[in-house]
C-alpha cells in the first residue's frame, strides 16, 4: 500500500486515518463552547498571577521563538491559560490532555479558537482532546500532536505523566531492534492499543519516522509524580533520549498542586459524582505522601472519619501524629464507606476488596493512572457474568455483585467505582483550582524557557529547577493573599547564613 494510502488506513475503531493532517479534533467549537471557554479562562487568569507575571516579565521578548512545543497535559481551562502563556511567549504548542476523562470541552474550544479568533476562524493551537475518548482515540491524539503539518516534529515536549515521553522512547527502541512485540503480546488493553500505533506508523512510515522525532526533541518538562518516576527509571537503565525537567519535584508545585489542590478537588469530584454525604462516613486514604495528605485533609474537612494505609514508616508516623489511624485495607474493608487511592503505585484495591465491601462503598483513585484499583479484574467478572456494571452517569458506575450474600435483603452487594478507577478530581469535576496551577504551570514554563534556552547543557538527565526559581514562583502569589514578607537585616542573614534575597533555604531542606 503507498503512503497516502497508508496514511488515509483508519487507525483501530476510531474511524480516524492515522496520519489525518487536521488542524484540530476537539467535542464541540461552537460559537456558545468558545464563549463559555473563553469567559471561563479570563476568569482563570484573574487567579493565576505566576502566568500573568510571566506574560508581563516577557511581553514582546517572545523567550520561547522557535520552540515547537508538544503538550501532553490534562486539557482543562488552567491547562488553556498555559497553552496561551507558552503561545505569547513566542512557542509553537500542539496539545493533547494526557487521560481520557480530564479534558474540558470548552477549555478545548477555547485554545483552538484562541484569543484573537472564534469558533468560524479559529486562531489558537491545534488541540486533539476530548472528554471520554477512548484508549485508541486518545493514542491517535497523540499521535497527531506529535506530527506538525510539514511532517517535523516537536523540539519540546511538556508532559503530565510521560505517555508522550513513553510512546518516542518506545518508537525508537522497536526501530533499534528491528522488532515490534505483535499485538497479541500485550498484557494490558493499553498496551495494545500502543503497540498496534507502532505498528500502522511503521507500515505508513518507515523504520526510521519515530528516531527521526526524537533527533529534534530538545528535551521534556515533566509535570507529575509517576511521570517523573518513569523519568528517573529510564536514567536509572541508560534509555533517556534527551534531558528533562522534573517540575513535580519544584517545592511550589508538589507541595501545593499535589496537596492543597487535592484538598480542594477530592471532595468536589465525590460530591459531583454521587451527591452522599461524607460527614461521618469512614474513609480509607490509601498512601500518604503529597496527595495522600491533600486527600485526608479534604475528606477531614468534610468531618469524614479518615484513615489512611502506607508502606512508608515515615509516613506513617506523620498520620499518627495527627491523629489518623494507620491501618490494612485488609483489617478495615468491609467496615469503610469511601475509598481512595493516591498510592502512585498498583493493584492497591483488589477484587478480593471489593467482594467484601460494605453495598454501596465508593471506590475512586486519585493518582495518575488507572492501575491503582484493579479494573482489569472487575471487568473480567463482568464480562464473565458474575458482574453487572450499570453506568449511572458518564463516569459514574455501579458494579452488582451477583453472588454475595451481604447486600440488600441478602442478597449480592454493590460497589460505586468513580471515573472507571482513572483520577476521580479531573474525570468527575474539574481538577485543582486555577491558584494552584498558576504555581505548577509558572514552573512548567520556566522549565520551557531552561530547556528552551540550555538544554544541550544538561545531558540525559533529570534535573529540578534551581532554588531561586521556586521562591520566584512563591513570591509571585504572595500579593493575592495580601501576604507581607520580612526582610533580613544583613547581620540577620549573615547569622543564619543565607542572602538577604535568599535563597533561604538548602537543598535538603524539606518544608
Ligand atoms: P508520593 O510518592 O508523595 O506519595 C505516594 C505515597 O504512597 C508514598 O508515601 C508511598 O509510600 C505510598 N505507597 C506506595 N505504595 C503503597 C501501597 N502499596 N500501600 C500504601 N501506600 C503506598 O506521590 P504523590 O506526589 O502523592 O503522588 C501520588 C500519585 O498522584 C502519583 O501518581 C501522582 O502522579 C498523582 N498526582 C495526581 C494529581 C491529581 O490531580 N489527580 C496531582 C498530583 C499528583
Ligand atoms: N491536575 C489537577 N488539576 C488540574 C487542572 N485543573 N488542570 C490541569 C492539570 C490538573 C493535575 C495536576 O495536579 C498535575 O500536576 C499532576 O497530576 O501532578
Amino acid at each position: 500500500m503507498n503512503e497516502t494510502a497508508m496514511d488515509s488506513k483508519t487507525f483501530m475503531d476510531t474511524g480516524l486515518p492515522l496520519f489525518a493532517g487536521l488542524p484540530h479534533k476537539i467535542a464541540d467549537l461552537s460559537p456558545e463552547s468558545v464563549r463559555f471557554g473563553r469567559k471561563e479562562l479570563d476568569l482563570a487568569l484573574v487567579e493565576m498571577p505566576g502566568l500573568v507575571a510571566l506574560r508581563e516579565e516577557y511581553a514582546g521578548l517572545k523567550p520561547l521563538q522557535g520552540a515547537k512545543i508538544m503538550g501532553s497535559l490534562h486539557m482543562t481551562i488552567q491547562t488553556a491559560a498555559l497553552i496561551e502563556t507558552l503561545v505569547q511567549l513566542g512557542a509553537e504548542v500542539r496539545w493533547v490532555s494526557c487521560n481520557i476523562f480530564s479534558t474540558q470541552d470548552h477549555a478545548a474550544a477555547a485554545a483552538v479558537a484562541g484569543p484573537d479568533g472564534s469558533a468560524q476562524t479559529p486562531r489558537g493551537v491545534p488541540v486533539f482532546a476530548w472528554k471520554g475518548e477512548t484508549l485508541s482515540e486518545y493514542w491517535w491524539c497523540t499521535l497527531q500532536a506529535l506530527v506538525w503539518p510539514d511532517g517535523s516534529g516537536p523540539n519540546l515536549i511538556l508532559d503530565d505523566g510521560g505517555d508522550a515521553t513513553l510512546v518516542v522512547h518506545m518508537g525508537c527502541e522497536y526501530e533499534q531492534s528491528g522488532e515490534i512485540p505483535a499485538v497479541e503480546t500485550a498484557d494490558s488493553q493499553e498496551l495494545g492499543v500502543i503497540l498496534s500505533l507502532l505498528h500502522q506508523v511503521r507500515a505508513a512510515r518507515g523504520d526510521r519516522f519515530w528516531h527521526g522525532l526524537a533527533s529534534t526533541i530538545r528535551g521534556v518538562s515533566e509535570e507529575t509524580t509517576t511521570g517523573v518516576h518513569r523519568l528517573y527509571e529510564r536514567v536509572e537503565n541508560g534509555t533517556l533520549l534527551f534531558p528533562a525537567i522534573n517540575v513535580n519535584d519544584s517545592v511550589t508545585k508538589s507541595k501545593f498542586d499535589n496537596v492543597y489542590g487535592c484538598r480542594h478537588s477530592l471532595v468536589d469530584a465525590i460530591m459531583r459524582a454521587t451527591d452522599v454525604l461524607i460527614a461521618g462516613k469512614r474513609a480509607l486514604v490509601c498512601g500518604f505522601g503529597d496527595v495522600g495528605k491533600g486527600s485526608v485533609q479534604s475528606l477531614r474537612g468534610q468531618s469524614a472519619r479518615v484513615a489512611v494505609t502506607e508502606v512508608d514508616p515515615i509516613c506513617a508516623l506523620q498520620a499518627c501524629m495527627l491523629g489518623i489511624d494507620v491501618v490494612t485495607i485488609d483489617d478495615v474493608v468491609e467496615d469503610f464507606d469511601i475509598f481512595v487511592t493516591t498510592t502512585g503505585n498498583k493493584s492497591i484495591i483488589g477484587v478480593r476488596h471489593m467482594r467484601r465491601m460494605k453495598h454501596n462503598a465508593i471506590v475512586c483513585n486519585i493518582g495518575h493512572f488507572d492501575n491503582e484499583i484493579d479494573m482489569g479484574d472487575l471487568e473480567k467478572l463482568v464480562a464473565a457474568g458474575e458482574v453487572d456494571k450499570i453506568q449511572i452517569k458518564p463516569q459514574v458506575h455501579e458494579y452488582h455483585f451477583k453472588t454475595t450474600t451481604h447486600g440488600p435483603e441478602g442478597r449480592g452487594h454493590s460497589i460505586l467505582v468513580l471515573a472507571e478507577g482513572r483520577l476521580v478530581n479531573l474525570g468527575c469535576a474539574t481538577g485543582h483550582p486555577s491558584f494552584v496551577m498558576s504555581a505548577s504551570f509558572t514552573n512548567q514554563v520556566m522549565a520551557q524557557m531552561e530547556l528552551h534556552k540550555n538544554a544541550e547543557s544538561y545531558g540525559k538527565t533529570v534535573t529540578v529547577l534551581p532554588k531561586h526559581l521556586d521562591e520566584k514562583v512563591a513570591r509571585l502569589h504572595l500579593g493575592k493573599f495580601g501576604a507581607k514578607l520580612t526582610t533580613l537585616t544583613e547581620e540577620q542573614a549573615r547569622y543564619i547564613g543565607v542572602p538577604v534575597d535568599g535563597p533561604y533555604k538548602s537543598d535538603l531542606y524539606r518544608y
